[in-house]
């Protein structure tokens, strides 16, 4: 089915809908400049594929290099601005709240950019660049842009800091996957917007949302898993689809 058909389709539905979730993946911020997972990396980190850093045991391992890692993305994420597809989601936010309607932002970024964009109650599945944890008291610190003086970074009292993030292996924050969850299976209009839904339990709001009565749209430039089953899928970036259906929603 081509883009300006399904676009029709797609405005329709989302003005019937009452209760709207929406779910992304890195693809939102790659036209920010923010390599996605599935990107090969560059310099100190070309030697290691992203889910090799990301768990526990690399962080017991290797303190230092891993949170060297994670301090260079949140400074690198720092000076990324939100795209347009952020931007275009802040603003469908605010047209469906005013309309009445129940919107819920899921995303599994962990760049900030949705918040930054203006977009509000952000559920972040993965957790935060912005957040570091003391292992020691538990503290949770959100570190002034620069980066850390050295690694790993020192709370105040001495214990070691880690990032807020949720690694491979980790539970994700209960009260944020229980309200993605409700709100997928709750939802009449569901979008799986820039991710390869190859990562759970967060794919896993994909199919509640296709089991319940959702219309699903997707938006990547690939296909994934769930693109047969969705109601729309396009091959378009987020970047510039998302503006176009957000305009046409609020004209329409
Ligand atoms: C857990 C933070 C249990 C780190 C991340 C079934 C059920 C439960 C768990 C599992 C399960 N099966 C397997 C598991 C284990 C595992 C998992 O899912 N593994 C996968 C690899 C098979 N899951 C876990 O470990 C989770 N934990 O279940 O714990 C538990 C329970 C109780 C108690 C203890 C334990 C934790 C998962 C979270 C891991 N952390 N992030 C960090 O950021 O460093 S996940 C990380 O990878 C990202 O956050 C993201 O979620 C994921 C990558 O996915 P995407 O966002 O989609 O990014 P990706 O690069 O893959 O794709 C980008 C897409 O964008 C592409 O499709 C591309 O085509 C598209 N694109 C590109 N440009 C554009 C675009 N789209 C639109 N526009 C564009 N311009
Ligand atoms: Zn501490």
């Amino acid at each position: 089915m081509d883009t300006a058909h399904c676009s029709e389709q797609i405005v329709e539905r989302l003005r019937a809908a009452s209760r709207i979730a929406i779910l992304t993946g890195a693809g939102l911020s790659a036209e920010s400049g923010i390599p996605t997972f599935r990107d090969a990396m560059s310099g100190l980190w070309s030697k290691y594929a992203p889910s090799q850093l990301a768990t526990p045991q690399a962080f017991a391992r290797d303190p230092a290099l891993v949170s060297r890692w994670y301090d260079e993305r949140r400074a690198a994420a720092a000076l990324c601005e939100p795209n347009a597809g952020h931007a275009a989601l802040a603003r469908l936010q605010r047209w469906a709240l005013s309309a009445g309607k129940e919107f819920t932002l899921i995303t599994q970024n962990v760049d900030g950019l949705h918040q930054r964009a203006g977009s509000a109650n952000v559920l972040e599945l993965h957790g935060s660049l912005r957040v570091w944890r003391c292992l020691a008291c538990g503290t949770e610190v959100k570190p002034p842009a620069a980066p850390f003086s050295s690694y790993p970074p020192i709370c105040a009292c001495g214990g070691r800091l880690r990032p807020g993030i949720v690694w491979f292996g980790e539970a994700l924050p209960p009260d944020a996957i229980t309200r993605a969850e409700a709100a997928a299976e709750a939802c009449d209009f569901f979008a799986s917007l820039g991710t390869s839904a190859v990562v759970y339990p967060a794919a896993g709001l994909i199919s509640k949302a296709l089991t319940g009565r959702a219309a699903v749209m997707e938006i990547n430039p690939e296909p994934t898993d769930f693109s047969a089953a969705a109601t729309w899928s396009l091959r378009e970036k987020t970047g510039e689809m998302l503006p176009v259906l957000v305009e046409l929603v609020e004209r329409a």
